[in-house]
């Protein structure tokens, strides 16, 4: 029977968090894989038949095409109120969304965008690494004393992971950053997100060079 929903992702990208969340909530579903470079799935379409923007996650649902990766995992805490993955009060949820924006935009776009982007031009890059130190620090601060972003593990948590994941590609080290390394080594035993860290760290591997 054909799964309830499907995620659409590359190994190791923000797409990662999608997963985590689903592996938490339970969910019924599958999971098609997008080539970076060719944009063709695994079962050999057009990725922009179904995201014209060509980028990962998109999750299809009864009712269409869901794209960004915050609305996703949103999405998925709020279909899975059981697995409670995220803050049941409106302050918690507010706080949630700002964790969203603060990763999807301080930390995803604007600092880890251009060091991972293959054509960026050396002078884009420098300019991101000038901004990662205040951001970094913002960041430990808060998770100073804290085990996750919130009260306890949300999807906030899955999205930092697989950002922070991309530290290992990036002149960023982690290791300057207890705070930050302890976190993401802890969360990295989660059952749920060493699954979905082993999986696709396996497909990631198999990446075409
Ligand atoms: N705003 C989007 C950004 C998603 C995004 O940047 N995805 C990357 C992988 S982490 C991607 O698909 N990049 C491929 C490309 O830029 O063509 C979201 O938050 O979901």
């Amino acid at each position: 029977m054909k799964a309830a929903l499907k995620l659409y992702f590359s190994p190791l990208a923000c797409s990662l968090a999608s997963r985590i969340a689903l592996y938490e909530a339970g969910a019924d579903v599958s999971f098609s894989r997008v080539d970076p470079k060719t944009k063709l799935t695994d079962d050999g379409r057009n990725y922009a038949s179904i995201h014209s923007l060509g980028l990962v996650p998109s999750l299809e649902c009864e009712q269409g095409v869901l794209t960004e990766n915050a609305a996703i995992l949103q999405f998925v805490a709020e279909r899975f109120p059981d697995a409670a993955l995220a803050p049941n009060d409106a302050w918690g949820r507010t706080r949630l969304r700002q964790w969203l924006s603060f990763i999807g935009s301080e930390l995803h776009k604007a600092l880890f965008g251009p060091l991972l982007e293959a054509n960026a031009a050396d002078e884009v890059r420098r300019h991101a690494l000038v901004k990662a130190d205040s951001r970094l620090r913002y960041l430990s601060e808060w998770l100073d004393g804290r085990s996750h972003l919130l009260d306890g593990f949300s999807v906030a948590d899955a999205y930092l992971f697989a950002v922070l994941n991309w530290t290992a590609v990036t002149p960023i080290d982690l290791t300057a950053w207890p705070v930050l390394r302890n976190y993401q080594v802890k969360l990295a035993k989660r059952p749920s997100i060493a699954r979905a860290f082993a999986e696709e760290r396996a497909l990631y591997s198999r990446e075409p060079q």
